[in-house]
Protein backbone atom coordinates (compact mmCIF):
# COMPACT_ATOMS: atom_id res chain seq x y z
CA UNK A 1 0.00 0.00 0.00
CA UNK A 2 1.60 3.60 -1.21
CA UNK A 3 2.02 6.05 1.60
CA UNK A 4 -1.00 8.61 0.73
CA UNK A 5 -0.02 12.38 1.71
CA UNK A 6 -2.22 15.09 2.02
CA UNK A 7 0.48 18.68 1.25
CA UNK A 8 -0.80 22.39 1.59
CA UNK A 9 1.01 24.48 -0.73
CA UNK A 10 2.45 25.07 -4.35
CA UNK A 11 2.51 21.84 -6.63
CA UNK A 12 5.78 23.37 -8.28
CA UNK A 13 7.93 23.38 -5.38
CA UNK A 14 7.30 19.91 -4.59
CA UNK A 15 10.21 16.86 -5.14
CA UNK A 16 8.87 13.55 -6.27
CA UNK A 17 9.33 11.90 -9.55
CA UNK A 18 6.15 13.65 -11.46
CA UNK A 19 4.00 16.27 -10.56
CA UNK A 20 0.36 16.46 -12.34
CA UNK A 21 -0.77 19.34 -14.39
CA UNK A 22 -4.72 20.13 -14.63
CA UNK A 23 -3.92 21.25 -18.03
CA UNK A 24 -6.37 22.04 -21.43
CA UNK A 25 -7.00 20.19 -24.25
CA UNK A 26 -4.43 22.45 -25.99
CA UNK A 27 -1.11 21.70 -23.51
CA UNK A 28 -0.11 24.89 -24.38
CA UNK A 29 -0.08 26.39 -20.77
CA UNK A 30 -3.34 28.60 -19.40
CA UNK A 31 -4.30 29.92 -15.70
CA UNK A 32 -4.41 28.42 -12.26
CA UNK A 33 -1.67 25.40 -11.87
CA UNK A 34 -0.94 24.97 -15.35
CA UNK A 35 0.27 28.96 -15.67
CA UNK A 36 2.35 28.28 -12.44
CA UNK A 37 4.06 24.77 -14.05
CA UNK A 38 4.96 26.62 -16.50
CA UNK A 39 6.05 29.38 -14.95
CA UNK A 40 8.12 27.34 -12.74
CA UNK A 41 9.45 25.04 -15.43
CA UNK A 42 10.23 27.41 -18.22
CA UNK A 43 10.11 27.69 -21.73
CA UNK A 44 11.24 24.21 -22.69
CA UNK A 45 8.36 22.74 -21.42
CA UNK A 46 5.99 24.60 -23.36
CA UNK A 47 8.50 23.65 -26.58
CA UNK A 48 7.87 19.77 -25.28
CA UNK A 49 4.34 20.60 -24.86
CA UNK A 50 3.78 21.79 -28.64
CA UNK A 51 5.36 18.20 -29.85
CA UNK A 52 2.57 16.73 -28.29
CA UNK A 53 -0.48 17.96 -30.48
CA UNK A 54 -2.69 18.23 -27.38
CA UNK A 55 -4.74 15.93 -25.37
CA UNK A 56 -8.09 14.53 -25.04
CA UNK A 57 -10.51 15.12 -21.85
CA UNK A 58 -9.59 12.23 -19.69
CA UNK A 59 -6.14 11.43 -21.11
CA UNK A 60 -2.56 12.42 -19.77
CA UNK A 61 0.78 13.09 -21.23
CA UNK A 62 4.07 12.85 -20.16
CA UNK A 63 7.19 15.43 -20.31
CA UNK A 64 9.99 16.29 -18.46
CA UNK A 65 10.09 18.74 -15.55
CA UNK A 66 12.69 21.17 -17.16
CA UNK A 67 13.84 23.62 -13.93
CA UNK A 68 11.21 22.19 -11.37
CA UNK A 69 12.40 19.92 -8.91
CA UNK A 70 9.97 16.76 -10.05
CA UNK A 71 12.13 15.26 -12.71
CA UNK A 72 8.84 14.43 -15.27
CA UNK A 73 5.61 16.49 -15.05
CA UNK A 74 1.97 14.62 -16.36
CA UNK A 75 -0.13 16.69 -18.20
CA UNK A 76 -4.02 15.60 -17.89
CA UNK A 77 -6.77 17.30 -19.28
CA UNK A 78 -10.17 17.48 -16.67
CA UNK A 79 -13.48 17.90 -17.88
CA UNK A 80 -15.30 20.81 -17.65
CA UNK A 81 -18.68 20.76 -15.20
CA UNK A 82 -21.61 21.10 -17.14
CA UNK A 83 -23.84 19.87 -14.22
CA UNK A 84 -22.67 16.11 -13.67
CA UNK A 85 -24.69 13.93 -16.47
CA UNK A 86 -22.31 14.47 -19.12
CA UNK A 87 -19.28 11.74 -17.92
CA UNK A 88 -17.87 14.25 -15.81
CA UNK A 89 -16.93 11.47 -13.01
CA UNK A 90 -16.03 9.17 -15.26
CA UNK A 91 -13.26 11.59 -17.32
CA UNK A 92 -12.14 12.70 -13.86
CA UNK A 93 -11.74 9.21 -12.81
CA UNK A 94 -9.72 8.44 -16.26
CA UNK A 95 -7.62 11.65 -15.27
CA UNK A 96 -5.94 9.76 -12.16
CA UNK A 97 -5.68 6.30 -13.64
CA UNK A 98 -4.27 7.24 -17.20
CA UNK A 99 -1.93 9.40 -14.54
CA UNK A 100 -1.07 6.71 -12.62
CA UNK A 101 -0.21 3.69 -15.79
CA UNK A 102 1.97 6.17 -17.29
CA UNK A 103 3.59 7.13 -13.91
CA UNK A 104 4.10 3.19 -13.83
CA UNK A 105 5.09 2.87 -17.67
CA UNK A 106 7.65 5.17 -16.66
CA UNK A 107 8.93 3.22 -13.52
CA UNK A 108 8.05 6.23 -11.33
CA UNK A 109 7.21 5.67 -7.84
CA UNK A 110 6.23 9.08 -6.53
CA UNK A 111 3.48 11.70 -7.93
CA UNK A 112 1.85 14.78 -6.69
CA UNK A 113 -1.62 15.32 -7.69
CA UNK A 114 -3.58 19.31 -7.86
CA UNK A 115 -7.23 18.92 -7.54
CA UNK A 116 -7.86 18.29 -11.32
CA UNK A 117 -10.91 20.09 -13.09
CA UNK A 118 -12.19 21.83 -9.35
CA UNK A 119 -10.94 25.14 -9.91
CA UNK A 120 -11.66 26.88 -13.40
CA UNK A 121 -13.42 23.76 -15.03
CA UNK A 122 -16.05 23.90 -11.64
CA UNK A 123 -16.15 20.28 -10.79
CA UNK A 124 -17.51 20.00 -7.16
CA UNK A 125 -15.02 19.61 -4.57
CA UNK A 126 -16.32 17.02 -2.35
CA UNK A 127 -16.88 14.06 -5.40
CA UNK A 128 -14.16 15.33 -7.01
CA UNK A 129 -11.84 14.63 -3.68
CA UNK A 130 -13.70 11.23 -3.51
CA UNK A 131 -13.31 10.08 -7.39
CA UNK A 132 -9.41 11.06 -6.86
CA UNK A 133 -8.79 9.06 -3.48
CA UNK A 134 -10.75 6.14 -4.93
CA UNK A 135 -8.86 5.97 -8.20
CA UNK A 136 -5.84 6.04 -6.41
CA UNK A 137 -6.19 3.74 -3.48
CA UNK A 138 -6.82 0.97 -6.27
CA UNK A 139 -3.12 1.55 -7.59
CA UNK A 140 -0.35 -0.79 -6.68
CA UNK A 141 2.76 0.21 -8.17
CA UNK A 142 3.69 3.54 -6.72
CA UNK A 143 5.04 4.36 -3.18
CA UNK A 144 4.36 7.81 -2.56
CA UNK A 145 1.38 9.64 -3.65
CA UNK A 146 0.73 13.33 -2.87
CA UNK A 147 -2.41 15.17 -2.82
CA UNK A 148 -0.59 18.77 -3.39
CA UNK A 149 -4.02 20.98 -1.67
CA UNK A 150 -3.61 24.95 -2.65
CA UNK A 151 -5.42 25.60 0.48
CA UNK A 152 -6.48 24.73 4.37
CA UNK A 153 -10.20 24.19 3.00
CA UNK A 154 -9.30 21.66 0.68
CA UNK A 155 -6.65 20.19 2.14
CA UNK A 156 -9.06 19.35 5.54
CA UNK A 157 -11.45 17.85 2.59
CA UNK A 158 -8.83 15.75 1.29
CA UNK A 159 -8.34 14.04 4.99
CA UNK A 160 -11.22 13.74 5.93
CA UNK A 161 -12.19 11.54 2.54
CA UNK A 162 -9.26 9.65 3.29
CA UNK A 163 -10.44 8.50 6.75
CA UNK A 164 -13.68 7.73 5.44
CA UNK A 165 -12.12 5.70 2.71
CA UNK A 166 -10.20 4.07 5.42
CA UNK A 167 -13.09 2.89 7.41
CA UNK A 168 -14.68 -0.43 7.27
CA UNK A 169 -17.83 -0.36 5.79
N1 LIG B 1 -0.30 24.21 -6.61
C1 LIG B 1 -1.28 23.37 -6.24
N2 LIG B 1 -2.57 23.57 -6.54
C2 LIG B 1 -2.90 24.69 -7.23
C3 LIG B 1 -1.92 25.62 -7.66
C4 LIG B 1 -0.57 25.34 -7.32
N3 LIG B 1 0.44 26.16 -7.68
N4 LIG B 1 -2.56 26.63 -8.33
C5 LIG B 1 -3.88 26.34 -8.31
N5 LIG B 1 -4.08 25.18 -7.64
P1 LIG B 1 -7.14 24.90 -11.86
P2 LIG B 1 -8.82 23.09 -13.48
C6 LIG B 1 -5.34 24.44 -7.38
O1 LIG B 1 -8.06 26.05 -12.14
O2 LIG B 1 -10.01 23.40 -12.65
C7 LIG B 1 -6.11 26.30 -16.62
O3 LIG B 1 -6.26 27.51 -17.27
C8 LIG B 1 -6.64 25.21 -7.44
O4 LIG B 1 -6.87 25.88 -6.21
O5 LIG B 1 -5.68 25.15 -11.93
O6 LIG B 1 -8.54 21.67 -13.85
C9 LIG B 1 -5.87 25.15 -17.59
O7 LIG B 1 -5.09 25.57 -18.69
C10 LIG B 1 -7.64 24.09 -7.67
O8 LIG B 1 -7.98 23.47 -6.43
O9 LIG B 1 -7.44 23.65 -12.86
C11 LIG B 1 -7.26 24.78 -17.98
O10 LIG B 1 -7.75 25.64 -18.99
C12 LIG B 1 -6.85 23.08 -8.50
O11 LIG B 1 -5.48 23.48 -8.41
C13 LIG B 1 -8.05 24.99 -16.71
O12 LIG B 1 -7.33 25.97 -15.98
C14 LIG B 1 -7.23 23.04 -9.96
O13 LIG B 1 -7.54 24.35 -10.42
C15 LIG B 1 -8.11 23.74 -15.88
O14 LIG B 1 -8.98 23.95 -14.80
Amino acid sequence: MALLEVVEGDITQLDVDAIVNAANQSLLGGGGVDGAIHRAAGPELRAECRLLHGCDTGDAKITKGYRLKARHVIHTVGPVWRGGGNQEPELLASCYSRCLTLAEQHGLKSIAFPAISTGIFGYPKEPATEIAVRVVKAQAYLDHIIFCCFDRGTADLYRAVIARSDRPT
